[in-house]
């Protein structure tokens, strides 16, 4: 028999076998991790929260304290190591966590591990971990009501209390989503024995690199409980790299530190712009009797945010390995109210479709969660960058030090925990907050102590942590903002980020976009309604009207769903239809993003980010989203895919002319032919021109402006298009079609066309031959969830297209059977 001498630390997981005490004093089993809201669901002891309005009838939940309790045995190895461990890696909120009935922790924020060594009380035998949770909402309430002036949270639907508790904002409600206030054992559980130390963490990241020699730095945290002199061996295969150091450890916490050159590094790329290469660390750690081993993948590449000062103001460029990088994206919230039925699954594919969206960039937004591991992961292999804000929104914070103590412990586990990921940009210190002081009139109602409790947390505390643990990378103190030293005013444009909101909140209409474009546009956004289907699991169909109680319920927003009503009018004619009436909702939400992103596109590198709110949502409402929960993609994403392509073609009415721009993201030049067709809509070609065109690299330039007059004739303007089409070897490069006219004004007729299904090799192709004019081709897959690769698309009389629609789900797996629906603008309007 092989003995091995060295021992390594031993992870026992603690999830199974968790029970709750429930409202009405039974023990039933539980779900870790798992929360309260999903316990008592699977329990039947509540409905479906996102069913109807049941979300009003839960909210006793949050009110109660709730017992969650484990019996676990502990044999053999783990009861002989020197150093016996209890870790979770997250609890949601306040506990206080009992092993056999000797209290060990006492927690109050969500967003970092709680530890506690039990060699003192854990048993050989039979244990007990009980975890009692109190109520988030009351435990601070007693504070809340003795404070003079109450913090401001525009979102909070439970007493304003959320500014006091380190737990996700939007769990308190937002204005797109549900007021679910949880509690609960959110992430692994696991006893961690070892014998003398043991390596918290290992983080890699990169100094410096170019094409030919990067500088890394690698950084071990380890926990001992002796002075050891250690080995560590740091291997990678890719690199050839294979070095051996030794180093002594003290009582305490150590941080090991070696920087690793790498020659001819092939570079992490965000994607549109080359490779994501990931190098995989292997650390071997070794001391006399003691070993562990952990790893890292990791992508090498140099971000700096690039502030170039100019007569404009100052700008906000990310630059990865010297190049300057078009941000194109979305905002990011969490994927559900209940965090932790989030599979990885759904994180794979709301990747892969900010990816086929021709995406390369998410902004994690400051009311949500840290997200997992996972979904950095898939950000690096995928080449996503990722706008990380710290998890404070639209309130003010209070200081005590209680307070800013969790909060320094919250910082500093983020930053050591994310900061290896490449698709990580910069740290943003806050969502609004800032805004809230400046802007919103909070300033003349609160005493300046609270602006000075900001400064306090945003100035001075979290970037002093951020220069502590990871140079690597910029802080900016808030999102909007123009400066990195305390503003004394809202954002600006022309400096820093920007959110603008003067289309929709302030009722602008969808033209504004052009005139407020800032150097980085962080956010600005249109509401739609989400796809037939998410609305069918949440209301039945006799209650499916726009203005029933059950819809209101689900749209969260002040302005409500008058607003998006108001604003969908202006562009459709909308009937009675519920159906129809999504789509045109969900086409005014597409057409306006297109045009806020045309805009700011058009004025790279003046303006260098592009990032709508919102990518996602939490539960099925009506909300900013382009994916609604269940996964469809609503028509935003669809056009997305387009208006975020590399090379970007789009028209600017310029009263009697129309220019064509061109924008090309890469860093190559090109040499590309424009064909620029307009038709009547009964099919006759009224101007056809074609030019060849080099297109410079990075560039945005108008490489045509006509007369409207030449473009139309003497024909009216509302039959009449404009197509443009941009190729280059034979490949469309991009496309892109104006009309002079708003859809409700346009003479469109009801179409006809062909269409037929070809099924080959398990494979779904839609072949739709126009006879007349198709005006917005919209393809629907009923229940079955999958993506067209086209849609929304306009198709001249005698055009032939093959879609193909690529199902989430293998189709053995379907319930029912495939039954496409083809609408078309025509339907959806008369
Ligand atoms: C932005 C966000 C969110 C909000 C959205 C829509 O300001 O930061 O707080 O949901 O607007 O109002």
């Amino acid at each position: 028999m092989k003995i091995n001498r060295y021992k390594s630390p031993i992870k026992k997981l603690l999830i199974d076998g968790w029970y709750f005490l429930d409202n009405k004093k039974n023990w039933r089993k539980a779900t870790v991790p798992g929360c309260i809201h999903t316990d008592l669901l699977e329990h039947q002891m509540i409905e479906d929260p996102f069913y109807g309005e049941n979300e009003a009838s839960i909210q006793w939940i949050h009110e109660l304290d709730w017992n969650y309790r484990l019996i676990f045995t502990i044999e053999g190895e783990i009861s002989f190591k020197e150093n016996i461990i209890l870790c979770f890696d997250g609890i949601d909120t306040f506990a206080d966590v009992f092993l056999n009935d000797e209290k060990i922790i006492a927690a109050n924020n969500m967003f970092h591990p709680w530890k506690a060594s039990i060699k003192n009380q854990i048993k050989s035998g039979t244990n007990e971990i009980m975890v009692k949770f109190r109520s988030p909402t009351k435990e601070v309430e007693d504070t809340v009501d003795s404070l003079e002036c109450k913090l401001p949270a525009e979102n909070d639907r439970a007493g304003k209390t959320s500014p006091f508790v380190r737990k996700a904002p939007y769990h308190y409600g937002w204005d797109w989503g549900p007021c679910f206030i949880t509690s609960g054992i959110w992430k692994n559980v696991y006893i961690l024995a070892y014998d003398f130390w043991h390596v918290e963490n290992l983080s890699i990241t990169t100094i410096y690199c170019s094409e030919d020699k990067a500088k890394l730095n690698l950084e071990l945290l380890i926990n001992s409980e002796i002075r050891k002199e250690v080995t560590v061996n740091i291997s990678e295969v890719k690199s050839k790299t294979n070095i051996t150091i030794t180093r002594d450890i003290q009582v305490g916490k150590n941080k090991l530190i070696k920087k690793i050159e790498i020659c001819k590094p092939k570079l992490w790329w965000p994607r549109g712009h080359g490779e994501q290469n990931l190098y995989k660390f292997n650390v071997l750690v070794k001391s006399e009797s003691c070993t562990q081993t952990i790893s890292r993948e990791i992508g090498i590449r140099h971000v700096v945010i690039d502030r170039p000062i100019d007569a404009r103001g100052q700008g906000f460029e990310i630059h990865v390995n010297g190049y300057p990088i078009y941000s194109k994206g979305a905002n990011w919230i969490p994927a559900d109210s209940f965090t932790t039925r989030i599979k990885a699954t759904k994180y794979q594919k709301l990747i892969d479709d900010a990816c086929n969206a021709n995406m390369n960039t998410l902004r994690v937004w400051g009311g949500g969660i840290y997200e997992p591991d996972i979904f950095y992961e898939l950000c690096d292999k995928k080449g996503i960058m990722i706008w990380q804000d710290f998890m404070f929104a639209c309130s003010m914070y209070p200081s005590h030090s209680q307070f800013l103590h969790s909060i320094k412990k919250e910082v500093s586990y983020q930053i050591n925990r994310l900061k290896s990921y490449a698709c990580i940009i910069l740290w943003c210190g806050n969502n609004e907050v800032a805004s809230g002081w400046l802007k919103w009139g909070w300033r003349e109602i609160l005493p300046q102590s609270v602006w000075d409790d900001y400064k306090k947390i945003f100035h001075d505390i979290i970037p002093f942590i951020c220069n502590q643990y990871d140079k690597s990378r910029f802080y900016w103190p808030s999102s909007p903002g123009h400066s990195l030293s305390i503003p004394n005013e809202d954002q600006i444009y022309g400096r820093g980020d920007n959110h603008y909101w003067g289309v929709w909140h302030e009722g602008k209409s969808v033209e504004a976009y052009s005139e407020n474009i800032g150097r980085f546009m962080s956010e600005y956004g249109m509401q739609s309604l989400p796809n037939i289907v998410t609305i069918d699991n949440f209301v039945e169909k006799k209650y499916q009207t726009i203005d029933s109680d059950i819809l209101k319920a689900h749209q969260k927003a002040s302005l409500g769903i008058e607003n998006l009503i108001n604003y969908t009018k202006q562009y459709y004619r909308m009937n009675n239809d519920f159906r129809s009436n999504i789509i045109l909702t969900q086409l005014f939400q597409a057409e306006a993003i297109k045009f806020a992103v045309e805009a700011h596109r058009r004025s790279m590198p003046y303006c260098m980010g592009t990032l709508y709110w919102q990518f996602n949502d939490c539960w099925p409402g009506i909300s900013w989203s382009s994916i609604d929960y269940s996964g469809f993609w609503k028509a935003i994403h669809y056009y997305a895919r387009n208006f975020f392509r590399p090379i970007l073609l789009s028209f600017y009415d310029q009263k009697d002319y129309i220019e064509v721009h061109v924008v090309n993201d890469m860093h190559k030049s090109l040499f590309a032919r424009l064909e620029l067709t307009s038709h009547k809509f009964d099919g006759d070609t009224i101007f056809q021109e074609s030019l060849n065109v080099k297109i410079k690299p990075f560039s945005s330039s108008m490489i045509e402006r006509i007369k409207k007059t030449t473009l139309v004739g003497n024909n009216d303007h509302s039959k009449i298009y404009t197509r443009a089409t941009i190729s280059s070897e034979d490949k469309l490069l991009a496309f892109n079609d104006i009309f002079l006219e708003k859809p409700k004004f346009r003479d469109i007729k009801k179409p006809k066309y062909d269409y037929k299904l070809i099924i080959n090799n398990d494979r779904y192709f839609l072949v739709i031959s126009a006879v007349s004019f198709i005006h917005q081709l919209c393809l629907s897959s009923g229940n079955i969830k999958g993506i067209f690769s086209e849609n929304y698309i306009n198709m001249i009389p005698g055009q032939v297209v093959q879609i193909e629609f690529k199902p989430d789900h293998n189709i053995e797996d379907l319930v029912e059977p495939l039954a496409f629906k083809i609408d078309t603008l025509y339907e959806l309007m008369y």
